[in-house]
């Protein structure tokens, strides 16, 4: 029995470990949409079903598995829509299965009974760790129960409910486990996909974001016959500014022009910080027209802003653009950024404060 009883566990870690890399991207929650939600039930509801099939005999029609717990983490993880659908499933396989008979019937009334009671808890503003809790509490006083009104055999009675009690602590306390080590997992990951893109600062797409999307755009232009476009930003003087205000102030200012950033381009434009106080801007499908245009837009709206230092003084400071485009003014696609970073050189010797 021991032995039915761990593979029965190893299941249910194993359908919960498999299951986290295939929800890696996308959020589970209460919060997450409705494919999200009907997935999760239908795995832990296919979960339930095989857990039901390596379940251990305890006595003349008394099945004993994990399928309680596989439900409570389907409530746990999306609420009572991934429940009933994990309910749903185990209830047709069991009834699929075995047929109706009595216990069935028992099984079929627990099932639905704990599925509301999970999903009240499972919506309810408790921490995760209270709700696992008293969904677990709720599982072991309804085995009780349901076992004290249909076993008449007091040794039996003993028998069913210190197996049930004792291995359902146990797995779940396993599974609490196993489920804060995949949270973690994915909270780590998830951090480090961000970090990996971004840039600390500004939180703008950092340079090896900005190589892989030039990458992107060069192809799809290519494929597709179209226009891209790339701008090249510098801050002037900013070593001034750094020297005038401090470090603090200039690390300000960064984070404002990248705001400045955000609000002048459109929401499909790929901004990042190349380093430094330079910036770099991916206009897909966009002529030397609209990015001029969109250069320009950004250079005034720099130098209409005013930006707050440390001391929480107002000041300007403006910035030069170079800007290239494909079809035009870069003859290959390939020198796109080194058409750009003359023009921007061109600006810079120009007087500053300029498109070129
Ligand atoms: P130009 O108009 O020719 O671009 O002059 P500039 O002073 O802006 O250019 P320069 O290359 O001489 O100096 C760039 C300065 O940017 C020097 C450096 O201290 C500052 N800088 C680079 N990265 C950061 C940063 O992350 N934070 C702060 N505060 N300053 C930075
Ligand atoms: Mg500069
Ligand atoms: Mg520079």
């Amino acid at each position: 029995m021991i032995n039915s009883l761990f593979v029965n566990a190893s299941i249910l870690i194993t359908f919960l470990c498999l299951s986290s890399p295939l929800f890696k991207d996308t959020e589970v929650s209460i919060k997450s949409n409705m494919k999200v939600k009907l997935t999760i039930g239908l795995v832990f509801g296919i979960c339930g079903c095989v857990l039901m099939f390596n379940g251990v005999n305890l006595a003349e029609n008394m099945f004993m598995d994990f399928r309680i717990i596989a439900l409570i983490i389907s409530a746990i993880y999306c609420g009572p829509v991934s429940a009933f659908v994990t309910a749903i499933c185990i209830i047709t396989f069991r009834i699929g299965n075995f047929g109706i008979c009595n216990a069935s019937i028992v099984a079929t009334v627990n099932l639905i009974i704990l599925t509301i009671i999970f999903s009240f808890f499972a919506v309810s503003k408790y921490p995760y760790k209270i709700k696992y809790l008293i969904m677990c509490i709720m599982n072991v006083l309804a085995s009780i129960l349901w076992t004290l009104i249909l076993e008449k055999d007091s040794s039996a009675i003993i028998k069913i409910l210190l197996h049930y009690i004792l291995s359902n602590i146990i797995v779940s306390i396993i599974i609490y486990y196993v489920i804060v080590y995949l949270f973690k997992t994915e909270e780590l990951y998830s951090k480090l996909k961000y970090e990996s893109a971004k840039d600390y600062l500004t939180g703008l797409n950092n340079v090896r974001e900005f190589d892989l999307r030039l990458n992107q755009a060069v192809s799809d232009t290519l494929e597709n016959d179209k226009n891209l476009s790339l701008l090249m930003l510098d801050i002037d003087n900013f070593k001034k500014v750094n020297d005038t205000y401090g470090h603090i102030t200039g690390d300000l200012i960064l984070k404002q022009l990248s705001e400045i950033l955000i609000k002048s381009c459109r929401s499909f434009d790929f901004i990042s910080r190349k380093g430094g106080e330079e910036f770099c801007v991916i206009l897909s499908d966009s002529n030397f027209e609209q990015a001029f245009e969109i250069a320009e837009r950004i250079r005034k709206n720099v130098q209409e802003n005013y930006f707050i230092t440390d001391n929480n003084e107002k000041i300007n400071i403006t910035i030069s653009v170079g800007v290239s485009s494909y079809p035009g003014k870069a003859n290959n696609i390939s020198n796109l950024m080194e058409i750009a970073d003359k023009a921007l050189y061109y600006a810079k010797n120009n007087g500053k404060n300029q498109v070129q």
